[in-house]
């Protein structure tokens, strides 16, 4: 990837009055109906599109444009079975006492357990890892807003997902070092989401949970 100090013309199109509200409007409606599910069709999902979503995912902002993150997109039965089992290995031990009384409160609503056949039933799962150095030439080299920048991909991911009219569930088993292991990664990469991707079985139900309202979440200073 060569870097120059040249600059390019920006085109964007731009909306204004009418136009731009209803666009804005728009998107939030849709975008405020995506859900994580936690249940998926074992329906395929065409290569073509896993790389197009990776692809958005990849055009995030990034700290000094370095894109400190690298996709893993798996759909070999062996490799997800394998994932399965190291991912069941850690959250039964979460729950078995890993994890506090308040925090399994907490996610009594989303009534999750150890158990996550869902590893295996979708199609897809995408692990984001996090490339916190590079090595050039024998030397390290440190990124820049790791954990922000891979954050704001994995967000566009989930954008690009939902766009698609698929589903996805942003998981994290905790630890995740088993996945280095598994899928073979260099020393500068950690695991940061393992995110499953696939079309919602039919009859899929979520919890009904609320979000916040904008009073709760926006300040404005006018
Ligand atoms: N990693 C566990 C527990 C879990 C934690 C949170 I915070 C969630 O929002 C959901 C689950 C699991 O995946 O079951």
């Amino acid at each position: 990837m060569e870097e120059s100090n040249l600059f390019i013309p920006f085109r964007q199109k731009a909306y204004e009055g009418e136009a731009l509200v209803k666009r804005v409007s728009d998107f939030y409606t849709f975008m405020n109906q995506r859900r994580s599910l936690r249940e998926f069709s074992s329906k395929p999902v065409p290569k073509e599109v896993i790389e197009k979503i990776i692809m958005t995912a990849s055009s995030a902002p990034s700290g000094a444009n370095k894109q400190p993150w690298t996709f893993c997109a798996i759909s070999n039965p062996e490799v997800k079975k394998q994932i399965r089992e190291a991912a069941e290995k850690e959250e039964k031990i979460n729950y078995s006492g890993r994890m506090s009384d308040s925090w399994l409160q907490d996610l009594k609503p989303f009534a999750t357990d150890e158990h996550k056949p869902f590893l295996e039933i979708a199609p897809w799962i995408i692990v984001v890892f996090k490339r916190s150095f590079e090595v050039e030439k024998a030397n390290k080299k440190n990124n820049y807003y790791v954990s922000e920048s891979v954050g704001l991909a994995a967000g566009f991911l989930l954008t690009a997902i939902h766009n698609a009219g698929l589903v996805a569930l942003t998981h994290t088993p905790s630890p995740m070092n088993f996945l280095v292991k598994v899928l073979d990664r260099p020393k500068n990469e950690k695991p940061y989401l393992l995110i499953p991707v696939g079309y919602a079985p039919e009859n899929a139900t979520v919890p009904d949970i609320k979000r916040k309202s904008k009073e709760e979440v926006i300040v404005f200073y006018e």
